[in-house]
Order: C-alpha cells, then sequence, then structure tokens
C-alpha cells in the first residue's frame, strides 16, 4: 500500500533540461545567490587546503589546478592517478560543504554521500582531456559536477575511446550527472569562455566534481 505522506514529503528531482549521451545537465539549478555563497564556502576550503597542480603520470603538469574535501581527494603524481587520505601538505582534506551535499542529495536523491568533493580551478587557457572517471570502486553511484564562473565547452564522447563526440557550453550554476549508462563516457573540457562570468572576483572557472570513493 502506497504512504500517502512520503508521497506527499518526498522531494521532486528536478527534470534535467538537457540529456545528451545519457549525460543529463540541469540548466542554471543553483540560483545565483546560492553560486555566490558556495563560492564563499569555497575560499574557506581552499583557505585550508590550497589548490595545487597535480603532474600527469608522465611528468608534465596539469594546467587545471586542484584540490579537494571530503574523506578522499583526487591526486595524481609519477605513481599514477588515485585518491590520497591527506593533502599534499599533509594536512585532512576539509569536510564536504553542505551546501555541495545538497546539490548531490538533490539530483541524485540518495541516501549515500560523496566521499570526494574534487574542486578544479580553470584559468584561461586551461582545458581537460578525454578521460574516463574510473578509479572509484562501485560505477552504481553517479558522478555529479557543478560548474561555477565562466563558461566551460565540455565535450562528452563514449563508453570507450574514440569515435563522435558531441558537446555543450557548461555555464555558471549549471549541474550535470554522469550515471546508468553513461557513467564511463570519456569526457572533457575542451575551453573555457573567459571573462564571462563575474563570479569570480579575478575569473575564471570552478567545477566541483562529486564522487563515492569505496
Ligand atoms: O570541469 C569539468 O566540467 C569536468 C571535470 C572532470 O571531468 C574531472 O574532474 O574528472
Amino acid at each position: 500500500m502506497k504512504d500517502p505522506v512520503a508521497q506527499e514529503t518526498a522531494p521532486e528531482r528536478p527534470r534535467p533540461a538537457l540529456v545528451l549521451r545519457g549525460v543529463e545537465v540541469f540548466d542554471g539549478l543553483v540560483a545565483p545567490a546560492e553560486q555566490a555563497a558556495l563560492v564563499e564556502d569555497l575560499r574557506a576550503l581552499i583557505g585550508a587546503a590550497p589548490l595545487f597542480s597535480p603532474m600527469t603520470p608522465d611528468g608534465r603538469p596539469m594546467r587545471v589546478r586542484m584540490t579537494s574535501a571530503g574523506r578522499y581527494g583526487w591526486y595524481s603524481d609519477r605513481r599514477g592517478y588515485r585518491y590520497a587520505p591527506k593533502h599534499p601538505s599533509g594536512g585532512d582534506w576539509p569536510p564536504i560543504p553542505a551546501r555541495v551535499l545538497a546539490v548531490w542529495r538533490q539530483v541524485t536523491g540518495l541516501a549515500r554521500d560523496p566521499d570526494c568533493c574534487l574542486v578544479n580551478f580553470y584559468g584561461e587557457g586551461a582545458k581537460m582531456g578525454m578521460h574516463q572517471d574510473r578509479d572509484e570502486a562501485d560505477f552504481s553511484y553517479p558522478v555529479v559536477s557543478i560548474s561555477l564562473g565562466d563558461d566551460a565547452l565540455f565535450r562528452i564522447g563514449n563508453p570507450t575511446r574514440g569515435g563522435a563526440t558531441e558537446s555543450v557550453w557548461l555555464r555558471s550554476g549549471d549541474v550535470l550527472v554522469m550515471g546508468g549508462a553513461a557513467r564511463l563516457v570519456y569526457h572533457g573540457v575542451d575551453r573555457i569562455r573567459p571573462g564571462i562570468s563575474a563570479l569570480l572576483a579575478r575569473g575564471g572557472r570552478i567545477n566541483l566534481t562529486l564522487r563515492v570513493v569505496d
């Protein structure tokens, strides 16, 4: 028998504005005032766990600067890509801000919270090559990504490398979910459109990527 109270109180999952190759895009899900509050949360987060430029396993510095929050942070050096329990300075990663967790819960409806919030900072000229997110133990959990600041041209490919791709411009406040059959699609950021947004005082783009790790 249906529980009428549960029906009335269950939060409604928003509808994506666009589904591209199974990747859901929620346009402007984070309202401007909430984006500004998130930037304040991130200012404190980056104060506690400063941005750094990881090395790729073949020894090149990544163009995107990064830090993380949560039980794990994402890290890369000559030893490869992996999750690390500590910031490279040796300190703990700060907790994931409540406002960020609220977005995860809204779009996933999951009781399980993410273990890692990767913070990617894109200055002018920064980009991220096509890759799969596959360092996590259980691919049944989606990946959720929040865009803040300047626009980014996000490219979506296939579950295997190569083949045709399609792109979408992500704007400040957009939220993207890669789940189900789209959990392992190759994706990347070709470029940002600098100076489009006034959200970040010195310009640029911040992307928050949320994942369940283990
Ligand atoms: O910046 C983005 O929108 C994507 C980030 C991403 O793909 C990643 O961190 O793995």
